[in-house]
């Protein structure tokens, strides 16, 4: 018998999911990458191509249509997911209640939580049909404790909490593991993305203290994963040392 598991990550192209895919790569993890930048789905795939079977999918989440039909696309040996990693999402601006962005407020809602809902959805009954999955959703401390003019990204991020906690609760009984790692800084292209590329202040959003990097989390990502089938961790919480909660490092 085949144990060879397959992981589905979303956001494979950057960061903590690029990160992830790695680890997964380096454990014999087959792979499918989504993402919406093929150049970069296609440079993971053949770095990792000597590691591990990889298959890469592009799609926004945001369209469910495309989202059901990528799932429907994959080929015979990569159908069966065993684990699936909900990490697909970004920050969209930083800015107070009263002056938000009505773009980015939807493009937050519509990535972070109808996103992950779509690909879980398109995802979730062939685990319960075979009564076996791991499903990781990538939450956030934003999930956790709300920060100045993080607003809505905050609200995404405590929806993701929330569904955390609602899929474990009606996927457990069919033997499907739910659980969440809700990181602090990290050091990616979250920043990038939540200041539009205005490069300099990404920066500064890790500079004077050592943040997280992604393969910290991508190495938390694989212990989760790689427990023994009974064993669930539900939610977990990492900061880097420098930080103690979501008010103290100033996010400019
Ligand atoms: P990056 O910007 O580096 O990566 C984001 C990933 O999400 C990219 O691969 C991007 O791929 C993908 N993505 C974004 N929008 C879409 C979309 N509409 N459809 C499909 N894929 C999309 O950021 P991170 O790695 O930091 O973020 C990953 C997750 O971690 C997010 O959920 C974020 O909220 C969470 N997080 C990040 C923290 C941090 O400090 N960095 C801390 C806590 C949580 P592409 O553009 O190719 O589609
Ligand atoms: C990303 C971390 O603190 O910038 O979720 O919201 S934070």
């Amino acid at each position: 018998m085949n144990m060879k598991k397959t992981a589905f990550i979303t956001g494979a192209t950057s960061g903590i999911g690029r990160e992830i895919a790695r680890e997964f790569a380096k454990h014999n993890i087959r792979l499918i990458l989504c993402g919406r930048r093929q150049d970069r789905l296609d440079e993971l795939q053949k770095e990792l191509s000597s590691k591990t079977e990889v298959h890469t999918l592009n799609f926004d989440v945001r369209d469910k249509e495309n989202v059901l039909k990528a799932v429907a696309s994959l080929p015979e040996n990569f159908k069966k997911i065993d684990i699936l990693i909900n990490n697909a999402g970004n920050a969209h601006g930083l800015d107070p209640i009263q002056t938000g962005n009505l773009d980015d407020w939807d493009a937050m809602l519509d990535i972070n939580v109808k996103g992950l809902l779509y690909v879980s959805k398109a995802i979730i009954p062939q685990m319960v049909a075979r009564e076996s999955g791991h499903i990781l959703n990538i939450g956030s401390t934003a999930g956790k404790e709300v920060y100045p003019n993080g607003n809505v990204y905050c609200a995404s991020k405590h929806a993701v909490d929330a569904l955390n906690q609602g899929m474990r609760m009606d996927l457990h009984a069919h033997g499907i593991r739910v659980g969440a790692i809700n990181p602090g800084l990290v050091e990616t292209e979250f920043s990038d993305v939540r200041f539009k590329g205005d490069s300099a202040r990404a920066e500064k959003a890790y500079q004077g203290y050592q943040p997280l990097t992604p393969q910290d989390v991508a190495e938390i990502a694989y212990f989760v994963v790689s427990r023994p089938a009974h064993v669930n961790i539900a939610d977990l919480i990492v900061m880097c040392t420098a930080q103690a909660s979501n008010t103290i490092l100033n996010k400019n």
